[in-house]
């Protein structure tokens, strides 16, 4: 079951497991991937304020071990591997060996699970005395695969022009100030703040709300938001429910851990106004290939009408829960004697919102790609590529009555 069906990504690994694995299937030949498109995501990915202890432990970098050959892929299927270097203190913990001697404190067991984490809904689906069993899969951890695999995504996207970036809107409840234009180069912009917000006020204010949470031992939420440039008219369709673009995307976005909403354009705020307030108007602008020769005047759409691409910037915002491990744990209930108790408290982050927007530009990479790949196939990138230049000459004829009369119609 997956929402990708031409570029797949598949992972592997458990969060104090030997390490995490990335498998991509339907890359085409000759995509030029080396070793640092996919290390400087990961990099980007560990950063943000409010993480906790593991970041300082992990390194990520991704080892590509299939599908490439000479810096360039072969169309095979595609693997890289993440180790985690925490593994060394998780050696018996983890150990995929059974270990007759060890006590539960040895197997650091849980048995007190923390709402709002798969803790104990997994222990009674999968049948476990250990709601460890769960967690080391549904930790987040898993989205440094994600982030590898939309590295190679970005790769293949980047040779239509097409580039992702995103940055925080929200954290702990203080909003940002959005600029009506966002920089030429969003993620260099976003970079450079530690909380990944293009406001420096708002950052600092950031920065102090994480500062008070974690002191008391809370969490933070908040809003990223993530936007594609260069995306061309019409991937994805209307004809069928579940080929429409923007479906898809708001499934890979919430298939990322933690994440509770997503808008696309102006999202919910479509509600709240008039249709003759809220629609792009429709103007001719012939120097638009890309858009089949029309621009939009404004984007509340977000670059997407009737599950297609319109050419104009695909937009998505995010909104991500408090995570669910908290050092001032709420109550729970002890699995063992099944008496009142407070939830397991395991190292954790207090915010990590800003990781979280460099997931959510991987998701929309390996959307994008995946319907890229659907539209413009081919074994190879160049075949892919001249299935492109066909579309945008066919787009770009506007000679509608012309054609429809050598065609018989
Ligand atoms: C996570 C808990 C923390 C995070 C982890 C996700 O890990 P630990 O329990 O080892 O302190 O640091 O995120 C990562 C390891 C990562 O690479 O992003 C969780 O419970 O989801």
């Amino acid at each position: 079951m997956s929402l990708l069906e031409h570029f797949e990504y598949t992972s592997a690994g458990e969060s104090h497991g030997k390490g995490a694995l990335a498998v991509v299937e339907g890359v085409p030949a000759g995509v030029p991937l080396e070793p640092y498109d996919i290390a400087l995501h990961l990099a980007r990915r560990q950063m943000g304020y409010g993480r906790g202890g593991r970041m300082e432990i992990e390194e990520d970098e991704g080892e590509i071990l299939s599908g490439v050959r000479l810096g360039e892929t072969l169309g095979s299927p595609l693997t890289i591997w993440i180790g985690n270097e925490d593994y060394e203190n998780w050696r018996t913990a983890m150990s995929t060996e059974p270990q007759p001697d060890a006590d539960d404190g040895d197997l650091r067991r849980v048995v007190l699970p923390r709402p709002g984490h798969a803790d104990l809904v997994g222990v009674l689906k999968y049948d476990r005395r250990d709601a460890r069993d769960i967690l080391e899969r549904s930790s987040a951890r898993e989205t440094a695969a994600r982030v590898a695999a939309g590295s190679v995504a970005r790769q293949l996207l980047a040779e239509f022009g097409v580039s992702i970036g995103s940055h925080v809107t929200k954290l702990g409840g203080i909003e940002a100030d959005r600029p009506d234009e966002l920089p030429e180069d969003l993620n260099e912009a976003a970079d450079e703040s530690p909380t990944r917000c293009l406001d420096p006020e708002a950052t600092e204010k950031m920065i102090r709300a994480v500062d008070d949470a974690g002191s008391v031992g809370d969490t933070l939420g908040g809003v990223f938001e993530v936007v594609a440039r260069g995306v061309p008219l019409g991937l994805g369709s209307h004809v069928a429910w579940d080929r429409r673009l923007d479906g898809r995307l708001a499934g890979a976005m919430m298939s990322i851990q933690a994440q509770k909403g997503v808008e696309i354009g102006m999202g919910f705020e479509v509600a709240e106004h008039r249709g003759s307030d809220v629609h792009d108007e429709i103007e001719y602008a012939p120097e638009r290939r890309r858009a089949g020769g029309f621009r939009r005047r404004r984007n509340n759409m977000g670059g997407t009408e009737g599950g297609m691409t319109t050419g104009e910037p695909l937009v998505a915002r995010v909104a991500m829960k408090p995570l669910s491990s908290l050092q001032r744990p709420l109550d729970s209930v002890d699995l063992t004697s099944l008496e009142k108790a407070k939830a397991e408290r395991e190292r954790s982050d207090v915010s990590a919102v800003p990781a979280a927007g460099v997931v959510g530009e991987s998701m929309m990479a390996l959307v994008l790609a995946d319907a890229m790949v659907e539209k413009f196939g081919g074994d190879s990138l160049s075949e892919m590529k001249d299935n492109y230049e066909a579309h945008l000459e066919r787009i770009n004829r506007h000679d509608f009555e012309q054609r429809a009369r050598e065609r018989g119609d």
